[in-house]
């Protein structure tokens, strides 16, 4: 007991001279968070923070006075039961005008809870889901991976072979290019995972599909494509532009470290970093170099942009461009009084590296630019952060990406005079948020 009475007294006295507990005191650092504040005066985050009575010292918990639960509760970690509601959700008609009903589970989404995560890792249990035929019980003992088509040898890999080959480990997004439908649909989503939680990410280890290729021999002077086809009963094929395959793609059998799970395509999938989610195809079985593209059923009548005044599929786009959102305040969140917020999001582009961030508390009219947390990563979430103070009145946040190419995030408006109205995939527009005068947060 004698370790806590003095640690009581320790934040007592620090409070004796004037210093309020867990905020910073070095008063360098104070002037640094307050000339960072864009709005509003000299900056008080002490009216977030209960002020310690040098007569009131911090009582002891329940959980201090008993012994813990021991090592090995969970032989596989669990979150705190408190984080209870941090999950995966559907997007359903039931929970929203307008949401979707669809008739089986197998072929549906869950997505990714972003507004309640930090930093831009997904953990591998949030990692937004799409199935077309449902999770496959894939036994990694019997699973094989053909390599043929325009090669010299034809490669069957088992997992035990492709393990041993050299490999490669590096972080990117993921995002279904159907991410963001719901807004062009006329359908307005309540937060963050309903609009935007069609996207996680992660780090990838696995094998260069360029290795495989080149194990195989490709006959160059033919070799324009590679398809890849997966082993759940979708069968789901598409066609990769052959220099693509080359340059970056990866054969992956771990994600964050552990082996893929099931729902994210165990024991291998492709993954083609920047590109839309369809591509990454799960359960991987079959790679075949051609001369030709598939055509499958992926590339013609589903996620093939309907552009134009008639609406035809007139191209597949394989690139997610440049976009972000606010995370932090977004909508189904509440502000509970004026005074200092951290406005925080996730940007990110299929073309390489973020460089930077706008964020406008005006409806657009004003932009400053975000601070973004290192690492910036090509092809990979950035975390922007800005500090905000809030005066109690409405306002409308808005972020707008631009990437290393110089391309800079559309409004919603600028995306459907481009591309017509029946336009469905590949939404990277600019999301808003209002924040409203009593504190809540709706589609802005
Ligand atoms: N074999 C197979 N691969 C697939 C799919 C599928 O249904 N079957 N869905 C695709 C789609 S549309 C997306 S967006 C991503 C989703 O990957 P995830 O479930 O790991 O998030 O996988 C792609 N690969
Ligand atoms: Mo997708």
């Amino acid at each position: 007991m004698s370790n806590h009475e003095s640690s009581d007294r320790k934040i007592c006295r620090e409070s004796e001279q004037g210093k309020s507990v867990g905020l910073p005191t070095d008063p360098h650092r104070r002037n640094l968070l307050s000339a960072a504040v864009s709005t509003g005066s000299a900056l008080v985050m002490t009216s977030m923070v209960a002020q310690a009575q040098a007569s009131d010292p911090l009582p002891i918990p329940q959980w201090t006075k008993t012994l813990g639960d021991p090592v090995l509760k969970n032989p596989y970690g669990l979150p705190s039961p408190f984080e209870k509601a941090i999950i995966r959700r559907e997007t359903l008609a039931a929970d929203m005008p307008g949401g979707y009903n669809f008739p089986t589970p197998h072929s549906y989404w869950s997505t990714t809870p972003l507004q309640d995560l930090r930093g831009t890792i997904t953990p591998n249990g949030l990692f937004y889901e799409r199935h077309h035929a449902g999770v496959p019980a894939v036994e990694p003992s019997e699973h094989r991976l053909v390599v043929h088509g325009l090669v010299k040898r034809e490669l069957i890999f088992t997992m035990d072979q492709l393990r041993r080959l050299p490999t490669v480990s590096s972080f990117h997004f993921l995002e279904c290019s159907g991410n963001g439908d719901m807004v062009t649909e006329g359908k307005f989503g309540k937060n963050v995972a309903d609009i935007h939680g069609l996207l996680s990410c992660a780090q990838w280890t696995g094998v260069k599909l360029s290795t495989l290729l080149e194990e195989a021999g490709v006959e160059k002077d033919k070799a324009r494509y590679v398809l890849a086809e997966g082993a759940d009963s979708a069968a789901m094929l598409r066609t990769i532009p052959f220099q693509r395959a080359m340059d970056e793609c990866i054969v992956v059998y771990a994600q964050n470290g552990e082996n893929l799970r099931p729902e994210q395509g165990y024991p291998v999938r492709l993954l083609v970093p920047g590109c839309e989610g369809n591509l990454n195809i799960k359960w991987l079985r079959r790679l075949e170099v051609t001369d030709n593209p598939a055509f499958s059923r992926e590339e013609t009548s589903k996620y093939s942009d309907l552009t134009g005044p008639d609406g035809m599929a007139h191209k597949s786009t394989l690139i997610m461009e440049a976009k972000s959102v606010i995370t932090f305040p977004s909508g189904g969140q509440e502000l509970p009084e004026a005074g200092y917020y951290q406005i925080r999001g996730i940007a990110w582009t299929g073309r390489g590296k973020i460089t930077g961030v706008d964020v406008s508390m005006d409806g657009g009219k004003n932009w400053e630019p975000a601070n973004l947390t290192q690492p910036v990563l090509s092809k990979c979430l950035t975390e922007f952060t800005l500090p905000w103070r809030w005066d109690k009145t409405s306002a409308v946040l808005m972020s707008r990406a631009t990437d290393e190419t110089g391309y800079v995030q559309p409004f919603i408006e600028q995306l459907f005079t481009a591309r017509g109205k029946y336009f469905l995939y590949h939404n990277n527009a600019i999301q808003p948020w209002l924040v409203q005068s009593d504190g809540s947060v709706v589609y802005g």
